[in-house]
């Protein structure tokens, strides 16, 4: 795990623990061991620190976390660094994270690749950097930029370092690394604590007031502040003292416990239990999308920034242009904010062929399908496909609800065909649900799967059901918020629940934000629920300017008195007499159902594992992270007190309302008290 070699008076400690070089128990103490031996060792002059492979260090090892974790401790481990006699230099060989970085701050000076990236992400994972690093990192930087880094846990580039004064040098090539680490070998040994702070608590202050959205319903980034606070105020030992206090208190916390969960969720999803790892893929050089639509533009536009071609077709020149356009436009807004250059703007749009001639996807390696959500249209759409595609091509549907057995089966190659269901905007949003048909092939699947994590998504398998893991979850959600309001609950309570528990936003604001219109216009002339009444009246959701809220034009929400007297209208029409819905209802009728239908969704096999369905909600609609996901909220609530909440309130849900047996099995098996 640390290999130890001298050249000369130089002694090269190697941190050699892949994949990550992760500083669980056997790095430090081999870490410890061979410091100890370097400061005894008259021979050896000076000492660099490296790691193998791509990465300098991925930090701590965050599978020990929550449990005793065997000495020697990683801030002892450091501190042996700092106070060693001679210089140590890190050779910062790549991506330093959490720990690692903070053991290049114990070193005495830092030598780092350019293309290395250096990062303090543990508020990430609801915690701190506990091995010195808030103290150290100001003493380097000063007080603003340590907290950026601590607080946003966002790396930094290599340049970015230098300039900052976090590294002392940038290297371009590997080859030059060492020889530029060992140009440090006869400076003195220079301890980052003896550094004064430069930047006071009163900055730490501005920073909190500039930066709200950083600390919006967690605790880490505010125990961060603290830390830094106390390197700007207090003597070193005390400044640690606090730091490790605060780190103790906030990884036994529940923040962290979930947001650790999240990190391991995010990548067992991309596991699928009876694919072989080895699986040969099938090759992936130019995709199609049917569509030019906003979702057909977003989805082509991850491939384009992957630096894949895309072959885009519509039926008409106008909706091609404008596809097109869009897609220009969007890049475009992108590069004016500075996070693209003019020339990585021209790269992808060189990239898109955009056609009217549907034959044109037969040089597709895979042809995503973006047409509107309907099934006649779609089997059509397969039809087609199926005659032009290439033999092997895969073929995907981003329908968001339909059967796509139903749809592979208009085609004679049913193997090739799944789903690949894109959130909007499919350009930023990071989920894509995979759905595996009946009939999808294995190497079908493992192509996908991986093209995904290639265009940056997170891949999410996916059983066929109507609306797969997320929207299906969606359906009782909904259905009870509006059967909540027909009872006496606003939609503005309905939804401030939501908010207040870390929902982007409640079942109301989504509604308007995705067309309260939808589904309605097959049948413009009925009127079954408060939503077809809403559209009757031309209140669509957000892009009318009214819908369960009024919008003004910068499409700020505001309460709408006429909803407000529809509602009232139309409770008289049913002959309900309105009654008070206490939040802890609400509560119950959307969030408690929602996990009743996750538990269904795992008892039917649609998802492979419950923390699939945390990353679904997490990536695909902004649940919040620090609460785990659904599954696991569900969890720590207690399945006990959820299956007593979902009988206490079964008369009042929809129709068709059932618990899941899985879910009671679970509440039994936890044996918690009944709130
Ligand atoms: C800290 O340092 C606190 C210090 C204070 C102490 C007092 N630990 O992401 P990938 C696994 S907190 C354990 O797919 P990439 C990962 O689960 C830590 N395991 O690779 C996966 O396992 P699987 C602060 C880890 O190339 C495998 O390694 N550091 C750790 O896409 C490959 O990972 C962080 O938060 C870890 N630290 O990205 C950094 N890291 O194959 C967390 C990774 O069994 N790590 N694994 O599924 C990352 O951000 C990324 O892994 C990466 C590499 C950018 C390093």
């Amino acid at each position: 795990m640390i290999r130890s070699e001298k050249t000369g008076p130089i002694l090269r400690i190697t941190i050699d623990n892949p994949p990550v070089n992760a500083l669980g128990a056997g790095v430090r103490a081999g870490l410890a061991q061979a410091i100890a031996a370097a400061a005894e060792d008259q021979s050896v002059g000076a000492v660099i620190v490296t790691g193998s492979g791509k990465l300098f260090s991925a930090g701590a090892d965050i599978s020990e976390f929550g449990k005793p974790l065997a000495d020697p401790q990683l801030p002892d481990v450091l501190a042996a660094i700092e106070t060693c006699p001679k210089p140590v230099i890190a050779a910062i060989n790549g991506t330093a994270l959490g720990g690692g970085l903070e053991i290049a701050l114990a070193c005495h000076y830092r030598v780092a690749l350019a293309s290395a990236k250096l990062g303090l992400p543990e508020v990430k994972l609801g915690i701190l950097p506990g091995a010195g690093g808030t103290q150290r990192l100001p003493r380097l930087v000063g007080v603003e930029a340590a907290l950026k880094m601590i607080v946003s846990g966002d790396p930094v580039s290599a340049s970015t370092a230098a300039a900052s004064g976090l590294v002392d040098m940038v290297v371009e090539s590997a080859e030059g690394l060492f020889d530029a680490a060992a140009a440090f070998a006869n400076s003195p040994a220079r301890p980052t604590s003896a550094r004064a702070v430069s930047g006071d608590a009163a900055s730490a202050d501005a920073f909190v007031a500039a930066n709200p959205r950083l600390f919006r319903g967690l605790t880490a980034p505010f125990a961060c502040v603290e830390a830094v606070k106390a390197a700007a105020t207090l003597p070193l030992a005390e400044g640690l003292a606090t730091e490790r206090r605060l780190f103790l208190e906030l990884v036994s916390g529940e923040q962290s416990q979930a947001l650790r969960h999240a990190f391991f969720a995010e990548r067992s999803a991309a596991r699928i239990e009876d694919l072989p790892k080895d699986i040969a893929k099938r090759p992936v050089g130019r995709v199609g999308v049917i569509g030019a639509g906003t979702m057909g533009g977003g989805i082509a536009m991850n491939f384009l920034s992957a630096g894949l071609p895309v072959t885009m077709v519509e039926t008409s020149a106008e909706a091609l242009e404008r596809g097109a356009a869009l897609i220009r436009k969007n890049y475009e807004a992108t590069a004016a904010k500075g996070r693209l250059t003019t020339a990585q703007v021209e790269a992808a749009m060189a990239l898109l062929t955009p056609t009217l001639e549907f034959g044109a996807l037969g040089e597709c390696d895979l042809v995503i399908e973006a047409v509107y959500e309907n099934m006649e249209v779609k089997k059509q759409v397969f039809g087609r496909l199926d005659a032009v595609a290439r033999p092997g091509a895969i073929l995907a549907s981003n329908t968001s609800y339909l059967d796509v057995d139903a749809i592979a089966a208009c085609t004679s190659r049913p193997q090739d065909v799944l789903g690949m269901h894109f959130f909007s905007p499919a350009n930023v949003m990071k989920l894509v649900e995979v759905v595996r048909g009946a009939k999808t092939a294995p190497d079908v699947l493992a192509t996908i799967m991986a093209l995904g994590q290639k265009i940056g998504k997170v891949p999410v398998v996916a059983g066929v059901c109507y609306g797969f893991i997320g929207n299906r979850m969606l359906i009782p959600r909904q259905d009870n918020a509006l059967s909540l309001v027909m009872e006496g609950a606003s939609p503005e309570q309905v939804d401030k629940v939501h908010t207040d528990f870390g929902m982007p936003m409640g079942p109301f604001q989504m509604t308007d934000l995705a067309g309260v219109d939808i589904g309605w216009h097959r049948d413009p002339e009925r009127i079954d629920d408060l939503k077809d009444a809403l559209c009757a009246q031309g209140r669509w959701g957000q892009k009318t300017g009214a819908g369960f809220y009024d919008y003004d034009a910068a499409r700020k929400r505001s309460s709408s008195p006429v909803v407000a007297a529809l509602i009232e209208e139309f409770r008289k029409r049913e002959g309900v007499t309105p009654r008070a819905i206490c939040d802890e209802e609400i509560v119950v009728r959307t969030l408690y159902t929602m996990v009743n239908e996750g538990a269904k969704i795992l008892e039917e096999g649609i998802a492979q594992r419950s923390s699939d369905i945390d990353v679904v909600w997490l990536y695909g609609y902004g649940w919040p992270r620090w609460t785990g996901g659904p599954m696991f909220w569900a969890e720590r609530e207690g399945f006990a007190k959820i299956v007593a909440g979902l009988e206490r309130y079964a008369k009042s849900m929809p129709e068709g309302f059932s618990i899941s047996p899985l879910l009671r099995q679970q509440a039994t098996a936890t044996e918690e008290p009944v709130a």
